[in-house]
């Protein structure tokens, strides 16, 4: 009688099948020279889902997120295109990071000098995308991972024949050891949008640093390009630094995770997102052009 595969054996097959699906894969960058200093981009909306510097993790994903590409990873940095907040023209924060229509055009490549790696990873409009959206665009994102830091480029190219404008976000997720313990400088005297009340009021910074132990969701417009998130495990801290991008948000869901079918218990007191945004003024990129962003985190 020939062999019948077990039920492990058809669980071990199906994971691999899961595994050899091209839009579920997870690409890794590894640093030449650091130790077990590395980068995951989970192909299902390019999304980093882990940055270890020096085997310590800096990014948090939901224990209750979900990888079959039904919807985004709850964590990680998703990437907020055309739009970034409720959209009228599709789901909020756009398309990109549900996208399982990106492409990897640079395969994880180390610099032998200095160790570095750096992938690159595509999306262009589609069918599906022009349904939402009727542009003609290519999103190019270059990831670089240096021995202590982070970078995270875009380039977003109009190639049709008519101007287009849009908002953008990196909606980093920090791993944090407790939230109510980080710290956020360099945003006194800002003038925020306070979105956790209603009618979205604009308020005065006045802390610093700022600390969330509560609900929180601020829209820091035309804020300094760098800022440090401290607090982090071992008394780490991380600066934040942003190019070609206005603002910065400041989120934590607090209790309404229990809303939030995709985050675990707690998870609030894990996590805090500090976010590069171009929301304040809408960028324009005419027919043939292009804009550009970049966003480094560097460990400190
Ligand atoms: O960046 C903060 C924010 O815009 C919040 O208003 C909240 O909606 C958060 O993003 C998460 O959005 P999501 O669609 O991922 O649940």
């Amino acid at each position: 009688m020939g062999n019948t595969a077990s039920s492990s054996d058809t669980r071990r097959l199906k994971k691999s099948n899961m595994n050899e699906d091209p839009t579920l894969r997870k690409v890794i960058l590894r640093h030449g020279k650091s130790n077990d200093t590395s980068a995951t981009v989970f192909m299902v909306g390019a999304t980093l889902v882990s940055w270890k510097v020096d085997g310590k993790e800096k990014i948090f994903v939901s224990n209750k997120a979900i990888w079959d590409g039904t919807k985004p990873v709850r964590g990680g940095v998703p990437i907020c295109f055309p739009n970034f907040g409720p959209w009228n023209d599709g789901p909020q924060h756009g398309f990109a990071r549900s996208s399982k229509e990106w492409k990897v055009v640079q395969e994880p490549q180390v610099d032998q000098a200095t160790g570095d790696a750096h992938a690159v990873f595509v999306l262009a409009d589609s069918d599906a995308t022009r349904k939402l959206w009727n542009k003609k665009f290519e999103l190019r994102y270059t990831v670089i991972l240096k021995t202590k830091s982070l970078q995270l480029i875009v380039d977003v190219s109009n190639s049709g024949r008519e101007a287009f404008d849009l908002t953008f976000c990196f909606h980093t997720y920090f791993k944090v050891p407790r939230s109510t313990e980080c710290r956020i400088s360099n945003l006194k005297g800002l003038t925020y949008t306070d979105k956790t009340k209603e009618g979205w009021p604009e308020v005065v910074e006045t802390r610093d640093p700022l600390q969330v132990d509560k609900f929180t969701d601020s829209v820091y417009a035309k804020a300094p390009d760098t800022c440090v998130l401290s607090g982090l495990a071992d008394g780490s801290s991380i600066k934040l630094s942003k190019a070609g991008l206005d603002d910065w948000v400041v989120w934590n869901p607090w209790h309404n995770i229990s809303k939030m079918s995709d985050m675990h218990e707690d998870a609030h007191l894990e996590m805090l997102c500090v976010e590069a945004t171009q929301n304040s003024r809408r960028a324009n990129v005419y027919a043939g052009g292009k804009w550009s962003a970049s966003h480094t985190l560097t460990v400190q």
